[in-house]
């Protein structure tokens, strides 16, 4: 059953607070912002969750694997909708079980959850009064799968967030780009604001029902969707709950998949998302969240086990914090509803390593010795002139001397954070020198937290 324009209307506006600003966001002070802001800053650490029907074909269609990301089966193999569509009759995740899944994001230090609320292909993880579309009206598991899993993030200390893509290969109002694709969508003549009313009354639902902290929006780079469109989703979104937060897709900040910039400022959104990708410096000045896969894949493949090693995962983690962003690693469950065993895994090890160290990455600024040649950095403002250096190791010196040189700070302490061990740390020459332990703790990254005092010469 689709829902009429005018049923749609009349829902935003039953939902909507009595004269929401719809065209500009609610004044913010810098001092305001930083308190919005302030638990996604200090977070560092997220898990994406892309899971929809496409994990029933799980990259093979008719026999044949289709090339490309899991989720984009229906585009990559050119299903005809009534065809995808059909997929809903065979989705019934039993094994689908909240509580593993946030106590398995817990253990390895996660602090944020982002499901796929509704991905390109249109259909909806959770209950909506704006389409059937959706896993409680038209699967067998009959139940709304996002609400559990909210509940079990706030039982469990972890903060619920939603992706939602603009782009929607399902919805009447959009068409597909070309006969051999859907994407990139067109907008059916006329019908842009029965869309437009459409994804209002979804996010309303993510936000009234579902209580989401994170709106991450998707698939806004189709023509027909613009900036102005994006400033007033950005508005609307606010006027709802204005401690949420909204990453910079909701408008056309994202270009070259770098993100918030500078000159960019002005694009709504409130941090950037280059994705599959850390930048070289970061992007100073802004708030930013690296995105990226633990194989290849965000939606589950059957067949790709192009996982990256925990070694590689951990020390992503840690670039990304060096350089004062969030990372956002996503898992893609399997139709039964199971998070794929390598990367349940590699997100263990992972909590294994932030056991000990994670006081280096959460609540962390940004490196201010730049990238050093041993591994990287990253600060706590102690106050009083007093700096912690959190001294990630990735290659061990081999004299047991490790050097920041050109540092005439001056060091009051140097604590290995495995084991709590107090190392000896001297000024010599410009330069600090702490006397290590002739092999690594940890060999994947060993975390030395140094306190100086005094100012800190920038790095390269
Ligand atoms: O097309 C999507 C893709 O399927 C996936 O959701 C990524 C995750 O950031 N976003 C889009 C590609 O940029």
């Amino acid at each position: 059953m689709k829902v009429s324009a005018t049923a749609l209307a009349l829902l935003v506006a039953a939902a909507a607070p009595a004269a929401a600003p719809q065209t500009a966001p609610p004044k913010e002070s810098p001092a305001e912002r930083d308190a919005r802001m302030k638990w996604w800053r200090e977070a560092r650490f997220g898990m994406f969750i892309h899971w929809g029907l496409y994990a029933i074909p799980a990259g093979t269609w008719k026999d044949r694997k289709i090339g490309g990301i899991g989720e984009w089966i229906m585009n990559n193999a050119n299903v005809p909708v009534e065809e995808y569509e059909k997929l809903a009759k065979e989705f019934n995740p039993v094994k689908y079980d909240p509580a593993e899944w946030v106590r398995v994001a817990r253990e390895a230090g996660i602090k944020y959850i982002v499901i796929t609320s509704k991905h390109h292909d249109g259909f909806c993880l959770f209950d909506t009064k704006a389409t059937d579309y959706n896993v409680v009206k038209a699967t067998p598991y009959g139940k709304d799968l996002l609400k559990p899993l909210a509940d079990e993030c706030r039982k469990q200390g972890l903060k619920f967030c939603t992706y939602y893509s603009i782009m929607d290969w399902h919805h009447p109002a959009q068409m597909r780009g070309s006969p051999k694709a859907y994407n990139p969508t067109k907008i059916v003549e006329g019908r842009k604001a029965e869309y437009m009313e459409f994804m209002k009354v979804q996010l309303q639902e993510l936000v009234k029902n579902l209580d989401t902290e994170v709106l991450w929006f998707d698939g806004e780079w189709p023509g027909w969707y613009t900036e102005e469109d994006g400033q007033a989703v950005y508005a609307f979104v606010k006027s709802l709950k204005p401690s949420i937060i909204i990453n910079n897709r909701v408008g056309k900040g994202r270009k070259g998949m770098e993100g918030l910039s500078k000159k960019d400022r002005e694009y709504a959104g409130d941090f950037g998302t280059p994705e599959q990708q850390i930048p070289a410096t970061g992007l100073p000045g802004v708030d930013w969240e690296s995105c990226m896969t633990m194989n290849d894949t965000w939606g589950y493949k059957s067949y790709d086990n192009n996982w990256k090693s925990t070694e590689k995962l951990i020390r992503n983690l840690i670039d990304i914090a060096s350089k004062g962003g969030n990372y956002l690693l996503n898992v893609g469950p399997t139709a039964e509803g199971l998070i794929p065993q390598p990367s349940v895994e590699r997100l263990l090890e992972m909590g294994r390593w932030i056991k000990t160290n994670g006081e280096s990455i959460y609540a962390t600024q940004a490196s201010p010795i730049g990238r050093p040649g041993w591994g990287r950095c990253t600060r706590k403002d102690l106050g009083g002139g007093r700096t912690r250096l959190y001294l990630h190791v990735f290659s061990w010196p081999a004299d047991g001397v490790l050097t920041l040189p050109g540092q005439t700070a001056r060091p009051l302490k140097a604590v290995l954070l495995e084991g709590a061990r107090e190392l000896a740390a001297a000024s010599k020459d410009g330069a600090i020198n702490i006397t290590v332990p002739s092999q690594a703790p940890d060999r994947i990254a060993t975390v030395i937290a140094l306190d100086v005092e005094g100012e800190i010469k920038a790095g390269p």
